[in-house]
């Protein structure tokens, strides 16, 4: 006798190179009734895509079942993008920033696991289709950041781990340093159960958030969070929160990195996802003085496209003025007239704060 669809499915996702795979049910589950409160209470910044809503005016993501009235399951695969590499805080040099782990592949892992998703899910109908005639013509759809859902939701309905206090994913035995995919499918497929959260009475990841971004346990302000102000933030950063983002110029691992479920992560042999030279710990100068030119060379197929040359100069100005290093002085006065005005603003800032004394007119280190 063939074996239950959904365990040939697991097995197929192991071989199409994911290290996790459950499933879930589409429903209205109880997690998703606070993300309209969340986006009415603006939490998403300038993040306008979150906000986008069906023909009843419903936010899409709060509910796939109008969204997708065809999907019956959801199949969550996750892998692991761990390297063997420490904490990108870790560098003693204050001439270099802090990249966050998942930003040093070599690929984006938007393409790395949509590709494997995309193999997972003709494993499954070329494969799977000779044994259950319960597969034929029925239909897939694979994302990757990109879908109508919250796909940490889904993932804990999968039964592969819980949301943490961090609002990450986290899974017993891999920790958190996962990407998520997911395959909305119309297969009526038998759901795993969900995973016990093991967070317990920790509060680690809360108390280590620089910009206290975590206002409470599960539930993150993206304003005030380094990931969305390195990342997704356009224009200037706030000036409130400079100071506390350190020499982040991509990304933000923090509340990971303190987590106790990540200290025995084991790491991956995944080419993909093996850092790029001197992407660990740029050095900020480099970044700083960056042009298109260099900028497109340099992250051709890298997550720290998103950030824009504008974007990425900002954050190196911003963590040069927190290195306390003044031979950074010299840079920063020439950046304090550069054309892109929020870089030369962020110049300015960067050279108060690293010489409070400074009265613009700093002397050549
Ligand atoms: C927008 C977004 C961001 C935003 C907002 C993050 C956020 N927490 O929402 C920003 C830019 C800040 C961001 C940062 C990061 N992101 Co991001 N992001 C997304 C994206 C595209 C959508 C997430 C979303 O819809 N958020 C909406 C909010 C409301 O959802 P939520 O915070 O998860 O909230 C739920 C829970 O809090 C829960 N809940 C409600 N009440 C309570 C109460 C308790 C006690 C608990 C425990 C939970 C809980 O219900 C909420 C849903 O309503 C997803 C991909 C996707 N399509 O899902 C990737 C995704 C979440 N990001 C990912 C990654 C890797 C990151 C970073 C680690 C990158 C980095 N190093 O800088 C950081 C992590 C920061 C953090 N602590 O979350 C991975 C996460 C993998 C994982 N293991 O969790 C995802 C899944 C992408 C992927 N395909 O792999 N991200
Ligand atoms: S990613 Fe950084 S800033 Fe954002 S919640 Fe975690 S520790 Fe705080
Ligand atoms: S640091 Fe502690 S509270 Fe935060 S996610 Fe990890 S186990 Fe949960």
């Amino acid at each position: 006798m063939a074996p239950p669809v959904e365990s040939r499915i697991k097995e197929l996702a192991r071989r199409a190179g994911f290290d996790l795979c459950g499933i879930a049910p589409v429903r209205e589950f109880r997690e998703l009734h606070t993300f309209p409160e969340w986006i009415a209470d603006g939490n998403h910044g300038e993040m306008r895509y979150m906000e986008s809503r069906d023909d009843a005016g419903e936010l899409k993501r709060a509910s796939l079942a109008r969204v997708a009235p065809w999907a019956r399951s959801v199949i969550v695969c996750a892998v692991n993008y761990n390297t063997a590499q420490s904490y990108s805080t870790q560098t003693p040099d204050s001439t270099h920033g802090w990249i966050s782990r998942y930003a040093w592949s070599r690929e984006d892992y938007h393409e790395v696991v949509l590709r494997r998703l995309r193999q997972l899910e003709s494993l499954i109908q070329q494969e799977i289709t000779n044994h259950n005639p319960r597969t034929t013509g029925h239909g897939f759809r694979s994302y990757v950041d990109t879908g109508p859902l919250i796909e940490r939701v889904y993932a804990k309905h999968a039964g592969i781990g819980w949301i943490a206090k961090n609002t990450c994913f986290i899974n017993q035995k891999l920790g958190s340093w996962l990407f998520l995919g997911v395959i909305l499918t119309s297969l009526e497929l038998e759901a795993d159960l969900p995973a016990p959260d093991r967070c317990g009475t920790c509060t680690r990841c809360i108390d280590a958030c620089p910009t206290r971004a975590l206002i409470k346990p599960g539930k993150l302000d993206a304003r005030l969070c380094i990931s969305y102000l390195t990342i997704e933030k356009r224009g200037a950063v706030p000036e409130g929160l400079r100071s506390e983002m350190g020499r982040h110029v991509f990304g933000c691992d923090i509340c990971q990195d303190v987590c106790p479920w990540n200290r025995k992560a084991p790491a991956t042999t995944a080419a993909e996802f093996q850092p790029r030279e001197g992407l660990v710990n740029p050095a900020l100068d480099w970044l700083a003085e960056m042009q298109q030119e260099e900028f497109s060379k340099a992250f051709r197929g890298s997550p720290i496209r998103r950030a824009k040359l504008s974007g990425l100069r900002r954050n190196a100005v911003i963590a040069m003025g927190n290195s306390g290093d003044t031979k950074f002085a010299a840079t920063l006065r020439r950046l304090a007239d550069d054309p892109d005005a929020v870089v030369a603003e962020h110049a300015r800032w960067a050279l108060k704060h690293l010489r409070p004394n400074a009265t613009g007119a700093a002397t050549n280190e």
